[in-house]
């Protein structure tokens, strides 16, 4: 099928953004980004080069027409517990209200989520005054499954802290896992409709391989890093995420919000720059894979750009792998 113009292109060029979470409501699009700020500090592997302080929504009314900047719609200093790093976000609408889902570091330098609303999807929108109890580490998404309960499903090893939550408190200098020890799930929890607190304890996720073992640490093919999304297609739930290390946007299917899933294979080849990030979100019918990459710096790892393309899924929800600068 012929690409769209804007495919695989830079969706806005004025500001760098990343992360993007990619919804329909009232059928128009719209992409929670983070903002990436531009600054000349090296990089390292806590991610401290990533110092965004505000989100921008943007808005296409659909495929093929401009990416509209929303203006400013949360910044972190009128956030009472937030100290700095406004990373990957995503947003829901619940009960005709929007919620934008977002970590960033609390003022002891712990990545927490909290919770913004508005009564439009561009906002601006209100911060709740605390993080969500019992709430760490990053990327959180958010699924509302047909049944009206919404999921949020978070975490990201390295900068991310996530390893640093193994004990169940928080320890900086807690191991890594690796080589044959078991990987470090992403987690999941249940959102109050308030959308004000978990109303579930957050519980590791099992990703497994195809004879029903959990993936090793070592597995950096196939293992959890960051970067989770959730979508269900035919009945069946789907869990993508990025193995970081080895840069691939992966997918695991499974029968429940809760997981297991088994991993099914890859969505996309790495892309320019260190992180890759995703969402998979259905668009008139068809699905749609919304990335960034670092085209728009020529490659700095901080300066990203989001984009999207068409991803191509079988009946049996099986997804033709993304080669992002190869021509169809
Ligand atoms: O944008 C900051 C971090 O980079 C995100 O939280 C990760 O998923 C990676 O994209």
């Amino acid at each position: 099928m012929k690409k769209r113009a804007n495919e695989r292109k830079p969706l806005v060029n004025h500001i760098f953004t990343a992360d993007p979470s990619a919804h329909v409501f009232d059928g128009k699009i719209y992409i929670y980004p983070s903002h990436d700020v531009a600054h000349d500090c090296p990089d390292d592997d806590d991610g401290d080069q990533y110092i965004m302080e505000d989100y921008h929504v943007l808005s296409m009314d659909n495929l093929d027409s401009i990416c509209v900047d929303n203006g400013l719609a949360l910044h972190q200093d009128d956030i009472p517990w937030v100290k700095n790093q406004m990373w990957a976000p995503d947003a829901v609408e619940v009960n005709g209200k929007y919620y934008l889902v977002f970590p960033a570091k609390d003022h002891d330098g712990i990545f927490r989520i909290g919770v913004a609303v508005a009564d439009t999807p561009v906002g601006p929108f209100q911060p709740q005054a605390d993080y969500i109890q019992g709430s760490y580490s990053i990327d959180p998404c958010v699924l509302k499954d047909q049944d009206g309960k919404i999921y949020c499903y978070y975490g990201g090893l390295w900068g991310g802290q996530l390893e640093m939550w193994q004990s169940g408190k928080f320890d900086p200098d807690a191991r890594r896992p690796e080589g044959d020890d078991p990987a470090i799930g992403p987690m999941v929890a249940e959102f109050a409709e308030t959308m004000d607190k978990f109303v579930t304890e957050p519980k590791h996720i099992q990703i497994l391989d195809e004879n029903g073992e959990p993936l090793k640490a070592g597995d950096e093919d196939r293992r959890y890093f960051e970067d989770p999304w959730t979508y269900k297609y035919n009945g069946k739930y789907y869990f993508s995420y990025s193995t970081g290390t080895t840069h691939y946007i992966c997918y695991a299917e499974g029968d429940n919000p809760y997981g297991p899933f088994t991993y099914k294979g890859r969505i996309m080849e790495p892309v320019l720059g260190w992180t890759t990030h995703h969402s998979v979100v259905c668009i008139d019918g068809e699905w749609y894979l919304f990335y960034h990459d670092c085209e728009l710096s020529g490659g700095i790892t901080h300066e990203r750009c989001v984009k999207y393309t068409k991803l191509n899924i079988s009946e049996d929800g099986t997804i033709e792998t993304i080669h992002p600068y190869e021509e169809e």
